[in-house]
């Protein structure tokens, strides 16, 4: 695999993002309010750091912090497993889906964060500049939507209530575009018509619609039991707790919708303004594929330390080091009380979920290019298809 690497080892990528991170963020304008048709967007919270994002300048491979895992006592059972034997099965297994995902990341289209569109433009730059950005669905759109989803919700919400463990899936409900043909399109037409699809299309690099959609639910009592005690700022005992970045190929955009109100307390999403341009394309191949190749602890620890790293990476790094403060420094806690659309590119650091009272409903949307799903059946053009079928 080759790819290509400045002078101090880094994936050309990641190049342009360290000058970039080194700008004072202070100096970027806060994108202005914006009205594009059904949707309104607001300006982001915080400047971007000033001192970038305290990126760790003796590691040549990686822009995020990265975990040292040796140094955890509580793996330390696992590393005591290692043998030669697991060492080769490890790498056996991540090399070729490393393999091919480089391949199809050659095929892929790249994101752009110089294209224009005219009407929309505000809300594009604002998106390449900050990965995300924080919006509203008309009225009658939003009360649809919360409508419809309200009762999958309360179920979710009854779950979460009861279950004495509880996993990230017994939080979420995915909804099938056969199942809900007209939601699919109700939710696809809003954000075609708030201007959203033309703003991600155009980034992507290739038309996108609506793949997926999913209701997520998080609750009090389900954030006491995973992260203990959230402060007054909304942030849990570990501060970097679930800091992750998505390990979907491409697109990298994903939108959120708050289906209940949402503030501090009720754990918004939260985003690391800027850090979407970070990775290079060796530590993104890296990172997602051991998050979606799932390898059982003792496998994926027995890696060389140049493959050991992972999209969720917040439960692992040290708090204290000058990445992890840069991130934290550099995080912007997406609500404003009334605002309910969330934009994001997910090959950001984010996070969310944190609730210190009540709970936090909200429907999660994936996209792909429309002549992808067309062909695959999938997604919206599946969801017109069963409505024709009725
Ligand atoms: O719960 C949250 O706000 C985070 C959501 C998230 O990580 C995602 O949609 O990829
Ligand atoms: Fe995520």
């Amino acid at each position: 695999m080759s790819v290509d690497c400045d002078a101090h080892g880094r994936p050309a990528e990641s190049r342009a993002s360290y000058a970039r991170a080194a700008v004072p963020g202070k100096a970027a304008p806060a994108p202005l309010p914006a009205r594009l048709g059904a949707v309104m967007f607001g300006a982001g919270r915080s400047g971007l750091g000033r001192k970038g994002l305290g990126l760790d300048f003796d590691n040549r491979m990686f822009a995020l912090p990265t975990a040292l895992y040796e140094a955890r006592p509580e793996l330390a059972r696992y590393f005591d497993e290692i043998t030669d034997e697991v060492r080769e099965q490890a790498l056996e297994t991540f090399l070729p889906a490393l393999h091919g995902r480089y391949q199809r990341l050659q095929r892929a289209r790249r994101r752009q964060f110089e294209a224009r569109i005219g009407a929309g433009d505000e809300v594009l730059r604002a998106f390449q500049q900050d990965g995300v950005v924080l919006g509203a669905l008309e009225p009658g759109v939003r009360r649809s939507l919360r409508a419809y989803l309200e009762p999958i919700a309360r179920t979710i919400l009854a779950r979460l209530e009861t279950l004495a463990k509880i996993k990230f899936a017994d939080g979420q409900v995915p909804l099938e575009p056969g199942d809900h043909p007209r939601l699919f399109v109700e939710v696809e037409t809003a954000l075609d018509e708030g201007g959203v699809l033309d703003v991600f299309s155009a980034y992507s690099g290739e038309r996108l619609g609506l793949l997926r959609l999913a209701v997520q639910v998080n609750t009090a009592r389900e954030t006491r039991l995973k992260y203990g005690e959230i402060d007054a700022s909304g942030a849990p005992r570990l501060k970097t707790a679930y800091f992750h970045v998505d390990s979907n190929e491409w697109p990298q955009v994903k939108a959120l919708i708050y289906l209940s109100d949402v503030e501090l307390d009720q754990g918004p999403f939260r985003f690391v303004k800027g850090s979407h341009r970070l990775m290079g394309d060796f530590e993104a191949l890296v990172r997602k594929t051991n998050d979606r190749l799932r390898q059982p602890p003792v496998r994926f620890l027995a890696l060389p330390p140049e493959f050991r790293q992972h999209a969720s990476f917040g439960d692992y790094i040290d708090e204290t080091t000058p990445g992890a403060a840069g991130l934290l420094a550099d995080e912007v806690v997406v609500c404003d009380g009334g605002s309910d659309l969330i934009l994001f590119d997910n090959n950001g650091v984010h996070r969310g979920g944190f609730v210190r009272s009540g709970h936090r409903f909200m429907l999660q949307c994936q996209f792909d290019s429309v002549a992808r799903m067309a062909e695959r059946h999938e997604g919206s053009a599946a969801a017109r298809a069963a409505l024709q079928a009725v």
